[in-house]
């Protein structure tokens, strides 16, 4: 108990770092005790001591879930290594996300309800390793705690965050752009995010609560891009996802990009089957860095790093879609 009101109070402060409203009760305990469920699985059958946590059914205070929970259901068709997503049932990409470019290069579908869609290649080696010198560096600032909002679901982040300057995550986001087809005003600040071994995120939805959506509105989709090769472990896994009789993980390759859509609602409803996390990696496995952005509802105001605007981007990133042949939507 002293540790999670040493957690809520320490994200707390970080929040109001932030400037971000803190109008959602930070001291208050979730209504019921984290119930634990089977421990995953990291490589050839090795249990990890992962900590594993399930929400309530009812949901916390933050996160009001459902009354009907909906059915999690991977499509055989799309199990394993996906399937691409030029050839995914009409529709079924560009209602989650209109605008969303089914033929964009190497993108497939690990789950297609909800969807989950995997890219290689996204980043170049050279980009990804750009990308992760930033940290330290006068683009990058380095927060105290994680910005995600999800801390009362008794979740728990261990990495370290940097937020950058969307001037010097131009490659991504024009990326991001040609993908997602969604206005660069929309993006919340880039991060940078370092695990070292042993490292993780615990299970939280990336969905924004209801009472913080005045900046933006709901995040609409979360795009991470993967900076480096972890041999072991460090995967991102979907809770109640299956790929086959497995769980759903996307296990860290450079420049690999994964991306999925956290809400159900805009009203702040988190769509509960994207429940995820960030698994550690073993000790031997060396560092996992990644990039992510989240794209939301309305135009998002920056906070950090200090003076950080879509607007010193904007020519960077038209510059490098020229370049690399890649479609915006202006
Ligand atoms: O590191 C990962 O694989 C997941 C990260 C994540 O879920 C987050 O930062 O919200």
């Amino acid at each position: 108990m002293a540790n999670r009101v040493a957690l809520l109070l320490s994200v707390g402060a970080s929040i109001r770092a932030l400037h971000i409203p803190t109008c959602w009760p930070a001291l208050q305990p979730p209504p019921r005790p984290p119930t634990r469920c089977e421990p995953p699985t990291l490589g050839a059958g090795k249990k990890t001591s992962f900590e594993e946590y399930t929400i309530s059914g009812e949901g916390s205070h933050i996160f009001p879930l459902p009354a009907e929970r909906a059915a999690v259901k991977a499509a055989k068709k799309f199990r394993g290594k996906g399937a691409p997503a030029a050839k995914a049932p009409p529709g079924a990409l560009e209602t989650v996300l209109p605008g969303l470019d089914r033929s964009y290069p190497g993108l497939r579908v690990h789950h297609l309800d909800p969807l989950v869609l995997v890219a290689d290649g996204f980043l170049s080696d050279d980009e990804c390793d750009a990308y992760r010198a930033l940290a330290g560096g006068e683009s990058a600032h380095e927060l105290s705690q994680s910005a995600t909002f999800s801390s009362l679901t008794a979740s728990g982040r261990t990495s370290t965050t940097w937020y950058v300057t969307y001037a010097a995550a131009h490659p991504l986001l024009a990326r991001a752009a040609a993908l997602t087809g969604h206005p660069l005003d929309n993006c919340e600040e880039p991060q940078l995010v370092r695990y070292r071994p042993g490292e993780s995120f615990s299970w939280h939805y990336d969905a924004v609560p209801p009472t913080m959506l005045a900046n933006g509105g709901q995040r609409l989709a979360t795009l991470l891009v993967y900076l480096n090769d972890v041999p072991n472990g460090g995967r991102t896994a979907f809770r109640d996802l299956r790929a086959g009789s497995e769980r759903l993980g996307v296990a860290p390759r450079k420049g690999r990009a994964l991306l999925f859509f956290p809400s159900a609602d805009a009203d702040g409803t988190p769509d509960e089957r994207t429940l995820h996390a960030g698994e550690p990696a073993p000790p031997d496995s060396g560092e996992k860095w990644i990039a992510q952005i989240w794209l939301h509802e309305r135009p998002y105001d920056p906070a950090l790093p200090p003076g950080n605007s879509h607007a010193d981007a904007t020519p960077l990133v038209r510059e490098y879609a020229a370049e690399h042949a890649l479609r915006l939507d202006e």
